[in-house]
């Protein structure tokens, strides 16, 4: 009979050991929930019409970019620094059309977190990444030649 009490003290031991570790999970998907971003130019100009959003740190991010823009010259891309840095930006920037369109104008730089492909008029390019750590300020913008001192927005990470 005791071994009996015992088991059935340890089933119950278990059972609340199972029921705290999934409360634990779900707090960490709360944390590390996916967040989409959705942004689009401004029309047929050379700007992001969402020139801000916020993600919470360390978080996994979706960023879809719809190219509404209807005039062929308005291709477009996402490029997401590691800073809010204006020389980080002007080095990506030269660097981008240096690469040219064979790389979607997306240079190697240690400064880049993340880049979408061009989305030429109409279509719809999408990226997943993890947002960085450390809130704050970053800085994106677009590396289709001629773009980048207008076509810029940031990204602000929230405290997770
Ligand atoms: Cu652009």
């Amino acid at each position: 009979m005791p071994y009996r009490v015992l088991a059935s003290v340890l089933t119950l031991a278990l059972l609340l050991a199972a029921c705290a570790e999934a409360t634990s999970d779900d707090d960490y998907a709360a944390t590390h929930r996916a967040q989409d971003v959705h942004l689009t130019p401004d029309g047929n100009t050379m700007q992001y019409a969402q020139t801000a959003f916020s993600v919470k740190a360390g978080s996994t991010v979706t960023l879809t970019f719809e190219n509404t823009a209807t005039s062929s010259a308005m291709v477009h891309n996402v490029v997401l620094l590691t800073t809010d840095d204006d020389a980080d930006l002007q080095r990506v920037s030269q660097a981008g059309m240096q690469a040219g369109v064979d790389s979607d104008y997306v240079p190697e730089d240690d400064a880049i977190h993340a880049a979408t492909p061009l989305a030429q008029p109409g279509e719809t390019v999408s990226i997943t990444f993890t947002a960085p750590q450390e809130p704050g300020a970053y800085r994106y913008f677009c590396t289709f030649p001629g773009h980048a001192s207008m076509m810029q927005g940031t990204m602000l990470v929230e405290e997770s």
